[in-house]
């Protein structure tokens, strides 16, 4: 027998605060967490929902030193981003904290300093890379250098993205500093480490035995960890943005941020309310962590590593980890612009949330990565949506307006078709809630449109429309079971579709009725008074998903789609702009620079002067093809010796991402001089 509880505690991933979220983080983690978490509230279960920003990591601190702002400055833009879009989803959360915050760096300390006062770290003191013009040791992500396998110069100190590797930072060969571009030298730093293979066992026996229940995908992932042997882990790192080791000759050094993220729940639990010991502590409350499966260590292996060790805390009882959704068959990247942001889809399907949560949850990567396509989004609109949902509720309610000025009949005399179909709503809301027990939401969110078939299908059937003409009464018993239906759709598709049953529980009256109330035939009374119905769902033509295709192919061939962007350097003043003098100029003459390979001397006309410019460009254009075309030209740019020669000044380029350059062409009619602002 499982034991029962009295609450529920339900964590969702904390997202880094270093960019947007997109559909494949909704699919994963918010769609599910938000199903579950109405579902267990409309049960009337005590639940807290707990999420915030991820503040802390490597990511952020390298975002802000490519856009030259302070990584204050990037949470703070994503935790606001970040914290709309999911409120305009409808994700209900009951605080989205954040880690940046005192109450947290307060409890993650603390926790840190309870273990460390235990003896339940080891100390050890390792050689790290160190930046000597930076003044720091260096993360591992702040580090490139050639990959000892594929030999790409452009690999990082934790991986190689050409060839896959995960590297550690002293495989590399010709390392080299991305703080300061200087060759890193090696010095000693000691770091606290979580001894896991002490804890071994215990996982073993507690995951492994009594956990059985967990996901096929989860319960894997953990077995393989285990079975492989758990070494020690850092958890510090020399790094100067995130929560300062609290303890004695610390200086300098971080909680390495996968050991102050999954406190972050409890920090944020603290922040919502005085009461959180009774979420944390008591082994009666249920703790459930939504995430998605590249956090499945973290969360199943390592954080509870450190709640054992603390020890006055409880565990999680499952974590239903998600796979991956990708996007029209490729991989979603934020660096490659493959996404489909919660703003942007916002912004062009205005309020249609309910349809992507919809879509998102009926083709849920549950077990196995599944594909979001544009095709299948309408497709479900159009097919599921309109045509069963918002076909069954309009015609039950528009008909009872019609006949019955929008009162609800008095039901005559049941037949067995009425009884059977009433019937029937007890047995699907069963199904559905032993679906969602599991987490188990595709399934979940099929079964409850099986009601809105059937209350379809009752309709066709008794064809009330045409019975009017001849037995008016049987159509009061008709269309009050329509309702009844109706009312009970409200209720169980609240946790799937809220905005739209919100909708629909206006258009009928209903306000409060909780799960309890599901297969009822009473909720709504004869005489009540429903108000007029709008539509509920609207079809999507194909243009809409053109649209959509024809963004994602754009961000595909303008380069956005398959090349790494370089982030927007630091902002400027229009003064530090307008200090440029750029001009229209015309290549008189070209030769290729001796004994180089990429050197171009050009004489340009710029309109004000004739002048020699040096220019690395002799791999992309010859300089037989150069004279008489038009270029743009930086004239107030000081004079530079190449390779022994004055260039004075520059010509504009635009680079691509794999280095090709192009002439930046001025329009066809300008003069030299002409200039560019
Ligand atoms: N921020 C990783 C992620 O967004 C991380 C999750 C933390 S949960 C405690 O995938
Ligand atoms: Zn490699």
């Amino acid at each position: 027998m499982r034991k029962t509880f009295k609450r529920y505690l339900v964590t969702s991933a904390l997202p880094y605060a270093n960019g947007p979220i997109h559909l494949g983080h909704l699919a994963g983690v918010y769609v599910p967490s938000d199903i579950y978490t109405r579902y267990q509230r409309l049960r009337g279960r005590d639940i807290i929902h707990v999420c915030g920003s991820d503040e802390h990591g490597v990511p952020i601190t390298l975002k802000a030193r490519n856009e030259g702002v302070s990584p204050q400055d990037i949470v703070d833009r994503y935790h606001a981003l970040n914290k709309k879009a999911f409120s305009d989803f409808g994700i209900t959360f009951d605080i989205y904290s954040r880690t940046s915050n005192k109450v947290h760096s307060d409890t993650a300390s603390e926790f840190f300093k309870k273990l460390y006062d235990e003896g339940k770290f080891i100390e050890k003191t390792t050689e790290q890379y160190y930046d000597e013009e930076a003044g720091s040791f260096l993360a591992d992500r702040y580090i490139t250098g050639t990959c000892p396998h594929c030999s790409n110069p452009g690999a990082y100190g934790d991986q190689c993205e050409q060839c896959g590797t995960s590297l550690s930072p002293m495989d590399l060969r010709d390392p080299v500093s991305r703080l300061s571009g200087s060759k890193p030298v090696v010095r000693k730093t000691k770091h606290w480490y979580l001894p896991l293979g002490q804890y071994e066992p215990w996982l073993k026996e507690w995951i492994l035995e009594e956990h059985k229940e967990w996901k096929p995908n989860v319960y894997g992932q953990c077995k393989s960890w285990i079975d492989q042997g758990l070494n020690p882990r850092a958890v510090s790192r020399d790094l100067d943005w995130g929560v300062p080791v609290p303890v004695e000759g610390a200086d300098g050094k971080v909680l390495y941020v996968w050991f102050d993220a999954p406190i972050g729940y409890i920090s944020a639990t603290r922040e919502l309310t005085d009461d959180w010991e009774k979420y944390w502590k008591d082994d009666e409350t249920r703790m459930i962590h939504f995430i998605g499966k590249d956090n499945i260590v973290f969360h199943c292996i390592i954080f509870p590593t450190m709640l054992k060790a603390e020890g006055t805390f409880i565990l999680p009882d499952n974590v239903p980890a998600n796979e991956f959704l990708n996007l029209e068959n490729n991989k979603i990247s934020t660096s490659r612009n493959w996404a489909v942001w919660l703003h942007e889809y916002l912004e062009d399907f205005p309020g249609k949330q309910d349809v992507m949560r919809y879509v998102l949850c009926a083709n849920a990567p549950e077990a196995k990565d599944n594909d979001f396509t544009w095709k299948d989004f309408q497709n479900r609109n159009n097919n599921e949506l309109v045509a069963i949902l918002g076909n069954f509720v309009n015609r039950a309610l528009v008909l009872t307006n019609k006949y019955y000025g929008g009162k609800v009949p008095a039901p005559a005399a049941l037949n067995a078709y009425d009884k059977e179909v009433l019937g029937e709503i007890s047995n699907i809301a069963g199904s559905v809630e032993r679906s969602l027990e599991n987490f188990r939401f595709r399934e979940a969110v099929k079964l409850s449109m099986d009601l809105a078939r059937l209350g379809n299908k009752y309709l066709a059937d008794t064809e009330p429309w045409k019975v009017i003409k001849t037995d008016p009464e049987r159509v009061q018993t008709i269309l009050n079971i329509a309702l009844q239906i109706t009312a009970n759709l409200t209720i169980l598709m609240e946790p799937f579709l809220p905005f739209s049953m919100e909708k629909l529980r206006t258009f009928i009256n209903l306000s409060d009725a909780g799960w309890e109330s599901l297969g009822s035939a009473d909720l709504l009374k004869p005489g009540h008074q429903l108000q007029k119905p709008e539509l509920l769902f609207e079809k999507i033509e194909d243009e809409a998903i053109t649209r959509q295709l024809d963004k994602l192919a754009n961000s595909k061939s303008n380069g956005e789609g398959t090349h790494e962007v370089t982030p927007r350097k630091a902002e400027i003043s229009f003064d530090d702009f307008s200090k440029m003098d750029i001009r229209t100029a015309t290549i008189l003459e070209a030769e290729k620079v001796p004994k180089t390979k990429k050197l171009i001397k050009m004489l340009v006309d710029t309109g004000i002067d004739k002048r020699t410019i040096v220019s690395g460009i002799a791999e992309y254009y010859d300089p037989e093809q150069l004279p008489g075309r038009q270029v743009c030209v930086l004239v107030n740019l000081a004079p530079r010796q190449i390779k022994g020669i004055d260039s004075q000044g520059m010509i504009l380029l635009s680079e691509n991402s794999d280095g090709q350059l192009y002439f930046v062409e001025p329009g066809k009619d300008a003069h030299n001089g002409a200039e560019v602002n």
